[in-house]
C-alpha cells in the first residue's frame, strides 16, 4: 500500500501521485472510475500481461484480492483515500465492494487493450508457468 503524499489542514485533505515517483512507477496513460456499484457485487477475475496499475478507493470501502499464481493470495481493504494499492501485471486481481457506491479510481499505465486481459484463471495459471519457463 502506498501513501500518497499530500496536505492536510483543518478545510481537508489534498492527495498526489505524480508519474514515475516513488508513489507511481510508471507515466499515466490512462485513468478510470468504477461508480455505482452495490454491496457486494464483484468485479475483476482477470490479470494483465503488461500493465501496472494504482488503485484508490476515493469514497467508501472496497476489497481488493491478489494472487501471484504461485501460491500467494492476499486481500487488502481501501478505504482511505490517502492510500493507493499498486497493481503490476500478472496478478490475478478479484474487487469486492464492501460499501454500496464506493468508487474505485484507477490511474494506468497503458491505454486500454482488450489483448492485455487474461480473462481465464486456467490460462492465467498457464501464462505463468509459460513465464517461469
Ligand atoms: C482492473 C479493474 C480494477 C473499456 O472499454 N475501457 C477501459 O479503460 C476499461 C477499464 C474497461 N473498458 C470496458 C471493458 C468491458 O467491456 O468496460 C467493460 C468493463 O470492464 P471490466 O469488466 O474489465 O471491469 P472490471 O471492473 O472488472 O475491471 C476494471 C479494469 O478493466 C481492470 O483493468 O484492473 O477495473
Amino acid at each position: 500500500m502506498q501513501c500518497c503524499p499530500g496536505r492536510s489542514d483543518s478545510d481537508g485533505a489534498i492527495c498526489v501521485a505524480e508519474g514515475m515517483s516513488s508513489v507511481l512507477p510508471f507515466e499515466i496513460k490512462r485513468v478510470y472510475y468504477s461508480y455505482g456499484v452495490k454491496e457486494g457485487i464483484l468485479r475483476g477475475f482477470h490479470a494483465h500481461k503488461k500493465l501496472q496499475q494504482l488503485l484508490i478507493c476515493v469514497y467508501g470501502s472496497i476489497e481488493v484480492t491478489l494472487d501471484d499464481g504461485r501460491g500467494m493470495i492476499e486481500s487488502i481493504i481501501l478505504d482511505n483515500p490517502a492510500n493507493g494499492l499498486y497493481v503490476g501485471p500478472s496478478t490475478w486481481r478479484t474487487i469486492k465492494w464492501l460499501k454500496g457506491n464506493s468508487v474505485l479510481l484507477v490511474l494506468a499505465s497503458e491505454h486500454y487493450d482488450e489483448s492485455d486481459y487474461i480473462r481465464d484463471y486456467n490460462n492465467f495459471l498457464a501464462w505463468r508457468i509459460k513465464q517461469e519457463g
